[in-house]
């Protein structure tokens, strides 16, 4: 995920974005445990954080909250020095995408995957029948929100943005996502003692924010209860629905592997350049092994698609359909969706990528050299925006730029390599 910044992702992912940032699946990430001991800071702010409160219950209250609720949800509240620190920090480096990708798509989570989809199948279906999302993209979600339900978060949600809602970048976040969560409990969903989460608000197995639990949870087992902590069937149900919502198409592809023809313009690899299936053909785009791309049956040859070179020209090519999409509006991220739509092939008995990741480049920059590579850029006249150390949409377009100037191919892609180059070429005076 990655890397959109956080005002750009839909709200749903804000905790998986972080995740994305780390680019650590759930369950590699260190546990989070709570710090003993206030920081200085966080004692100094808590008569303030407890008049915060009292306002926020009275506003809570006059908007529908009973006592009960509100009494049950803030019985063990204080403010979380660990929430703070979590939201000021600024991930220094990002994970290569086959670093990422070894981890998410591992043999191990496979051969686990295939095995939860025979033990769940059943309810699996169900969901699947419902709408009409297949089971193996349901259990791939599964597996990389919560590890297939083994990792939920270890933050009390109530506090964890009664934190966010208090003080901080993400207050008015924070205080939306609250008031959503009061509302679930509310409706007796969840109790308040297990309504536990990430630091950011994403919830249960599926890691919904409150506002999109309200949304797209259902009851998956007819109990009346929409449980995503604890009832697999309405885990499974909910995620098929979020995604049905989204627009998932029925019987259509994910992606493909693709081979690129030796004219390519690589400066159209790229998420939001979209054609058809039929024109990326037509420009000499196939399937891996040449196969035409109109030879795929179940996808619209007509339907919008996008070719992505996520490790730059040297790595595996693909096809993004629209089901791509329907993914990263889950979690906003390539190697998210690249990692939900590739795991659920090799679920279903797909093998893995054809071509070889360019593991030898090395391409990850830190934060400093991605300010640097901008910076760069901008002394050369090229426009990156505002020199953040986010690689986004207009820095990549900088470097395509560039990259046509320096003779190489512009496919857009912050490697060690375009820092060295740019730093040797002269800046204008
Ligand atoms: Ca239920």
């Amino acid at each position: 995920m990655f890397v959109a910044r956080f005002p750009l992702i839909p709200a749903r992912v804000l905790g998986a974005v972080m995740f994305a940032l780390a680019a650590l699946p759930a369950a590699a990430q260190p546990s989070v445990v709570r710090m003993s001991a206030p920081v200085p800071d966080a004692a100094d702010q808590t008569p303030a954080f407890t008049a915060w409160l009292e306002g926020f219950k009275a506003e809570a209250k006059a908007k529908g909250i009973g006592q009960g609720t509100l009494d049950a949800a803030f019985a063990n509240v204080d403010l979380n020095p660990r929430v703070i620190e979590l939201n000021e920090n600024q991930p220094e480096f990002s994970r290569a995408i086959w670093d990422y990708m070894d981890s998410a798509v591992s043999s191990d989570r496979v051969s686990k995957g295939r095995t939860m989809m025979r033990k769940y199948r059943k309810s699996l279906g169900r969901a699947e029948r419902k709408h009409g999302v297949p089971a193996s993209v349901i259990t791939a979600i599964w597996s990389l929100e919560s590890n297939f339900g083994q990792n939920l978060g270890g933050f009390n949600v109530i506090e964890a943005l009664s934190t966010l809602a208090f003080e901080g970048r993400r207050a008015s976040f924070g205080r939306e996502q609250l008031l959503a969560a009061l509302k679930i409990i509310e409706n007796g969903d969840i109790s308040a003692g297990r309504m536990i989460g990430s630091w950011a608000g994403a919830m249960g197995q599926t890691q919904f924010i409150p506002t999109v639990f309200l949304q797209y949870a259902e009851d998956g087992n007819g109990d009346g209860k929409r449980n995503l902590w604890d009832t697999r069937a309405d885990v499974f149900v909910s995620t098929a629905n979020y995604l049905e919502q989204k627009g998932w198409v029925e019987n259509a592809p994910c992606f493909d592997e693709v081979r690129l023809p030796e004219n390519f313009d690589y400066a159209q690899a790229d998420i939001g350049t979209e054609k058809s299936v039929s024109d990326w053909s037509n420009a000499g785009v196939t399937l891996w092994d040449g196969r035409s791309l109109k030879r795929r049956s179940d996808q619209d040859s007509g339907a919008l698609a996008a070719v992505l070179l996520p490790a730059g020209h040297r790595g595996p090519a693909f096809i993004a359909y629209p089901n791509f999409k329907v993914v990263l509006a889950y979690n906003n991220a390539i190697s998210y969706a690249l990692a939900i739509c590739q795991l659920s092939n090799r679920f279903n008995g797909g093998g893995s990528f054809r071509t070889a990741w360019p593991r030898e480049e090395m391409p990850i920059l830190s934060r400093i050299d991605r300010v640097e590579l901008q910076t760069l850029l901008s002394q050369r006249r090229y426009d990156v925006g505002e020199a953040d150390g986010v690689i986004g949409r207009r820095t990549r377009e900088a470097i395509r730029v560039y990259q046509r100037t320096a003779g190489m191919k512009p496919d857009g892609f912050a490697t060690l390599a375009l820092l060295q180059s740019l730093r040797k070429s002269p800046a204008p005076n």
